[in-house]
């Protein structure tokens, strides 16, 4: 297979000072014609002669060199590249291509879209536009003329600013063709390129960046989305206030542009001044979106939007280095979200995120440093490590050095790399200069793979408490030896009434041990014998174990200041609770008993933060249980899971019909403090519905006939489906036809079918493929319907009778022949292959086997790694 590895890095041989694009969007093709202006790269004293640009499924008309046409023997087109022999220092170089948009259902370059064009070229998708050298440390300044007909396409976008536009002289079989012109100032790497031509409706509107200047801001949807494009209009304002506010950046062209495309392979894309969004990430009413998806719309949004910056103004030198943009940006947007919503609750589900899906992958096959060192395919990097993880290796040097330093270090590398490609070291040196510390050690966090393990444990003798903490990383793939890290561990000291002790003779009830050694022992003289509230605000993306007795996990629960140490209390006794009924066949009902006290403790106090609340009352999920026994036994879980569900149902009953009933709300608002309550009182009727409680399926019928929201209708159609509950099917029905024409909605729809635990989901998951509003080429649909089974419903997945994995290759075949990107992210659901029971694991194995066969590059490389 074809590798990249980060260690053969050289710097490109020609620089692209300038780029002129003309794309002339015809019927069925489409006609490319780029002129580039290229230098011989100083940087490179082996003087290299021949100059080498990429492409794929471009067909290419003609070429010439400062003007003239070259003949067939100066060039040679072969695997994805055009070499051009012995050329001069300094050049022009044109190239005409056709290419084909109405048959890209890969989804990466230009393709179509509803009938709009629109491009997407992260990583490396500009390569099937134009021959370019499409790397991210080629930095152009580009001007792009686009031409399409007036009447079908009256929009035409591209970067930057319009500078020009006009009719195009009539022809003899055409008319009314248009044509604009736009120009980006800023040099930036072909990812960042963007086009969109098409029909939109469009929200307008202005922001004054700090320094004074008026930018517009032009949200672009289709005409009957128009109604849903208000929400992320204010998400940008609050964002480009903020990243003024907070990293004193400012917007730097005069208009700033978000287009919705129904079919989109990622959420969104930070394309300068040009952002293409999923319309999922973009588009959001409440009659048609959940509060989970409102909260969706404004962190994307912004996070597109902080790109302009971080990525976009200082980009990456290589894709190893993605997460120097990604990491930071995902930081910074979930900072943004925890400004503008509850800090506590953000901090908790952003953690929840990381501990069930970033740890799996950085404990099985697929596992690979934030840095990667090597890869075949570059959108298989686009992963929970690279991005969440990358976003805690940031939060922790925010944490090492303090807000006010952390903000020195951001300007100094913003200043300093303005307009370069760079790399995750350049960012770490900007920290290590600004604070004098020496952070060697802890860049092993980008190039060290694999979630590390701290141990704690304590002693408290003749008033002495001390504490050990000792660490090791686990062998990855490829990575045998680990060295430790530096891992900071915030840590408070709480007394029996679970107030906090004080550390020291100021006073401070909460310190920070910086573990950089494989063990470390703290002392320190107490009053009393302790409980240790550890790793504060999960302060490091480590698993921390210690011997927790189920006292002081209550006392954590009831009475720590810190949201995360309260919810990874709560985490602890529900796993405990189910690893005994799992582990030691103990009854569900039992189990409750022993937790109830506890938990009727959070609902006494559930008004002072109904969203925490919610928090604290979730059960993990069967996946996140399923992965703490081995082996992996998904029938076995989902039996337990659902048994203490259903106890706590059944116990709290009372609890929860006072919940449901006092957290309905007269009429719909769309603050934090409704969506908190609706939250809550979603909850309350699962356990409801799942309990089967006396009328409850009228309750959810109702429920879902008057709801306020689309977040009640859907919340009472998913209880009343996934318990089977009296009405489900009418529901069905019923939501299916009333939205019918909304796709958003839709996969919703799909989404609640497939979550349905137990092998039965297979069959009804087999029929919904062949359902007349299934497509294989919208992958939100896909991800819906297949991904929901695939990543959120283990006992259907892993049906006895093989039949979900059957399922699941035919999927990853036909999907593969469609979409080679969106068929290797669903083939990333085997990853826990080898840690389930041995029947299931060999019938999975056997139905990958066969998909392998003929599988593109993309879907091959996670199979192989999977299939080991
Ligand atoms: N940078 C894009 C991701 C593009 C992925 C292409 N395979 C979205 C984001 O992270 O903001
Ligand atoms: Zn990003």
């Amino acid at each position: 297979a074809n590798v990249t590895r980060l260690a053969d890095y050289l710097p490109p041989a020609y620089l692209v000072p300038r780029t002129h694009l003309d794309v002339d969007i015809r019927d069925g093709h489409t006609l490319v014609t780029a002129t580039l202006t290229l230098e011989r790269n100083p940087a490179r004293d082996d003087r290299p002669e021949d100059l080498v640009l990429d492409g794929e499924h471009l067909e290419l008309l003609s070429l010439s060199l400062d003007g003239a046409a070259l003949p067939a023997s100066r060039y040679r087109e072969a695997d994805g590249r055009l070499t051009v022999f012995s050329v001069p220092e300094r050049f022009e170089l044109t190239s005409v291509v056709r290419i084909e948009p109405e048959k890209n259902t890969a989804l990466e370059g230009l393709y179509r879209s509803n009938g709009m064009y629109c491009t997407q070229c992260e990583a490396e998708g500009f390569r099937r536009i134009t021959w370019f050298p499409d790397r991210p440390d080629v930095l152009s300044r580009f001007t792009t003329t686009v031409r399409a007909d007036r009447e079908h396409y009256p929009l035409l976008l591209s970067n930057g600013n319009p500078v020009a536009s006009g009719e195009e002289p009539q022809g003899e079989e055409e008319g009314g063709r248009h044509w604009v012109t736009w120009e980006d100032p800023f040099p930036k790497p072909c990812y960042l390129f963007a086009l969109v031509a098409g029909d939109l409706a469009c929200l307008k509107d202005t922001f004054t960046i700090a320094s004074g200047r008026e930018v517009a801001l032009h949200l672009y949807a289709e005409h009957r989305d128009l109604d849903k494009l208000d929400h992320a209009m204010v998400s940008l304002k609050k964002a480009m206030d903020w990243d003024e506010r907070v990293y004193g950046r400012e917007y730097d062209l005069d208009i700033f542009q978000i287009v919705a495309v129904s079919h989109f392979n990622m959420g969104a894309m930070e394309n300068k001044g040009l952002n293409i969004f999923n319309t999922a990430c973009v588009l959001a009413h409440p009659a048609t979106t959940t509060d989970a998806a409102f909260e969706r719309v404004e962190s994307v949004v912004a996070h597109e939007y902080f790109h302009n910056w971080s990525g976009n103004r200082v980009t990456c030198r290589d894709w190893f280095q993605l997460s120097l943009k990604e990491g930071f940006t995902v930081f910074r947007d979930q900072e943004f979200s925890s400004d503008m919503n509850s800090r506590a609750v953000v901090r908790v589900e952003n953690v929840n995120f990381l501990v069930n899906h970033q740890f799996p992958e950085d404990q099985g096959p697929l596992a690979h440093p934030v840095r990667p060192a090597q890869y075949q395919k570059i959108d298989n990097f686009y992963t929970l490590t690279v991005y969440e993880k990358g976003a805690e290796v940031v939060r922790m040097q925010h944490e090492l050095l303090g807000a006010g330093d952390f903000r020195r270090a951001t300007d100094l590398y913003f200043e300093r790399f303005d307009g370069q490609a760079v790399t995750c070291d350049d960012f770490v040196a900007c920290m290590e200069e600004v604070s004098g510390r020496d952070l060697s050690g802890f860049k092993r966090w980008y190039s060290q793979a694999g979630t590390p393990i701290v141990n704690a444990e304590d002693s408290y003798v003749d008033g002495l408490y001390s504490l050990t903490l000792s660490q090791h990383t686990p062998a990855t793939p490829g990575q045998e030896d680990k060295q430790p890290l530096m891992i900071p561990v915030k840590l408070a000291l709480l007394d029996p009434r679970g107030k906090p002790l004080a550390l020291n003779d100021q006073g401070d009830t909460e310190t920070v041990v910086i573990l950089e050694r494989a063990t470390q022992t703290f002392s320190l003289p107490l009053p009393v014998k302790p409980t240790p509230s550890l790793l504060r605000g999960f302060s490091a993306p480590v698993i921390l174990r210690y011997d927790f007795d189920e006292t002081q996990l209550q006392t954590l629960l009831a009475h720590d200041s810190d949201g995360f140490c309260r919810w990874d209390a709560a985490q602890r006794l529900y796993f405990s609770a189910l690893a005994r009924i799992i582990e030691q066949g103990e009854s569900a009902e039992q189990q409750l008993a022993r937790l109830r006290p506890a938990l009727e403790g959070v609902i006494r106090r559930a008004a002072e933060d109904p969203a925490q609340a919610a928090l604290l009352l979730t059960l993990p999920t069967e996946t996140a249980i399923g992965d703490r026994h081995a082996p992996l036994d998904p029938a076995r879980v989902h039996r337990a899971a659902h048994a203490f569900k259903v106890a706590l149902g059944r116990a709290l009953d009372e609890d929860w019909r006072r919940l449901a009933e006092s957290l309905r709300e007269p009429e719909y608002r769309a603050d934090g403090d409704a969506m908190g309550k609706r939250r809550l009182r979603m909850l309350a009727l699962s356990y409801l519905g799942l309990a089967k409680a006396d009328g409850i399926a009228g309750d959810l019928q109702r429920t879902f006939r008057d709801a306020a929201c689309m977040t009640e209708e859907i919340g009472a159609l998913g209880i009343l489906v996934s318990n089977g509950l009296d009405g489900a099917e009418t529901a069905l029905e019923q939501f299916a036809e009333r939205w019918r024409d909304e796709a958003l909605v839709m996969d919703q729809w799909f989404a609640v079918q497939a979550a349905v635990p137990g092998p039965a989901t297979v069959a009804r998951a087999k029929a919904l493929m062949s359902h007349p509003a299934f497509e294989w080429t919208l992958p939100n649909r896909v991800r819906a319907l297949i991904g929901t089974l695939v990543n959120g419903n283990p006992s259907a997945f892993h049906a006895e009778d093989g039949s979900g994995h059957r399922l699941f290759a035919e999927a990853l075949k036909t999907l593969d022949a469609i979409n080679p990107q969106i068929a290797a992210r669903l083939g990333n659901g085997a990853a826990r292959l080898d840690r389930l029971r041995e029947d299931l694991s060999t019938s999975l194995r056997t139905a990958l086997s066969e998909v392998r066969e003929g599988a593109s590059a993309n879907l091959a490389e996670v199979l192989d790694r999977i299939l080991g």
